[in-house]
């Protein structure tokens, strides 16, 4: 018999939450990590990430929501922490723009309570935002931000808790198919399992190059500037999260000061001026002319935001060709593996729901939860 019933690859967002659930349900889980616990190199850090319910990318997205909303809330309340912050959102841009639109589409099919503003509403309600006549924002109270770097820690936490044997700073060399279950090889040991869950994040390309999905890894940088005037205006009650599309489909997105007076507000492009990288050979540097686009960007519609620059930081975002998720047994040893990838920058708010999807898959090889969009499959070419 082996030494465990799952071993779990990579424990940043997805991995954590993972070998929580796993143990949490009695599986004796092995988690192993390149890094140390909550570490910055991966794609599950930068202190906020949004959280929303009316979902412009698909509304098959939000049955996933409303349960990982109510895992969030279970997480906080086992560990503790204070992880969730609900200070509302606004999706914003031209009333035809899919980030508008397809919030719209999302709210309405699935009945979710929504506001849908005027560009002179939405400068009354949130005198930070100045959109110019003609955009429009949809509302939602129950939108806001996660702390991503809490989330880690309240899955470490609990899979400890449980039981789990977390090994940090163990890189996976290689896995293969043994016996009924798994070899995997580390520069410390060679460990068997009966399952594997894979959850590489930005290293995807090496770690799952035979399940047949394009994962492009992205250069994306996060921007915390001072507002001209100070934070007052930019507290989370009274400035909500955002994401806000311009007339040629380009999106940035922000949150409130949620650092005190001296941490700023946090701003960034949303999926694009993302360099191709890999984890080995990203540009950490942020350099000015990064900083002068962003911030005449924001001139336009968050005049008040761009004073002092306080920080920017990189991370990494794994992007698949339709920006759907990967989730599934693995294609090629369904048995042995399940993989998780690909979250294409949207991918957070999910953590918990999917932390319960892979147990499900991992243990049982079938979940309730609608995973059809996240099949792999859909990338297999056709047969000649
Ligand atoms: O999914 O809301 C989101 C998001 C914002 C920035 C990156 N992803």
């Amino acid at each position: 018999m082996p030494a465990h019933d799952v071993i779990v690859l990579g424990l940043g967002g997805m991995g954590s939450a993972a070998a929580a659930h796993l143990a949490a349900r009695g599986a004796r889980v092995l988690g192993l990590e390149k890094f140390g616990p909550v570490h910055p190199h991966g794609s599950s850090h930068g202190g906020s990430r949004i959280t929303r319910q009316s979902y412009f990318e698909d509304p098959a997205y939000v049955p996933l929501l409303l349960r990982a909303y109510e895992l969030y809330e279970r997480l906080e309340r086992d560990t503790g922490r204070r992880i969730a912050l609900y200070c509302g959102g606004v999706m914003a841009g031209p009333p035809d723009s899919r980030t508008v639109a397809g919030a719209l589409r999302s709210a309405e099919r699935w009945g979710l309570p929504y506001e849908l503003l005027d560009a002179r509403e939405l400068r009354r309600r949130f005198p930070t935002l100045t959109p110019a006549d003609g955009e429009v924002g949809l509302y939602e109270a129950r939108a806001g931000l996660l702390r991503p770097e809490r989330t880690v820690a309240a899955h470490l936490q609990l899979a400890t808790r449980h039981g789990a044997d977390l090994r940090f700073e163990e890189p996976v060399i290689r896995w293969e198919p043994y016996r009924d279950g798994v070899r995997v090889h580390t520069p410390d040991d060679t460990y068997t399992a009966g399952h594997l869950v894979v959850c590489p994040g930005a290293w995807a390309p090496r770690l799952l190059a035979d399940i047949g999905v394009p994962v492009r890894i992205e250069r994306q940088i996060m921007y915390w500037f001072q507002p001209r005037g100070g934070t007052g205006s930019y507290a989370p009650d009274r400035h909500p999260v955002y994401i806000w599309e311009d007339a040629a489909g380009s999106q940035i997105y922000g949150f409130p000061a949620i650092d005190g007076p001296g941490g700023g507000a946090k701003v960034a492009f949303f999926r694009e001026h993302g360099a191709p990288c890999t984890p080995e050979t990203i540009d950490r540097t942020v350099h000015d002319h990064e900083v002068r686009a962003m911030a005449a960007r924001l001139d336009s519609c968050l005049p008040t935001l761009p004073g002092a620059l306080i920080k920017a930081v990189t991370c990494m975002y794994s992007t698949t060709p339709d920006e759907h998720f990967v989730i599934a047994r693995h294609p090629a040893h369904p048995g042995h593996a399940t993989v998780a990838c690909g979250f294409s920058g949207h991918g957070f708010k999910f953590v918990t729901v999917v932390g319960e999807i892979l147990a499900d898959l991992a243990l049982d090889g079938t979940t309730r939860h609608p995973v059809a969009l996240f099949d792999p499959a859909r990338f297999a070419s056709p047969p000649a």
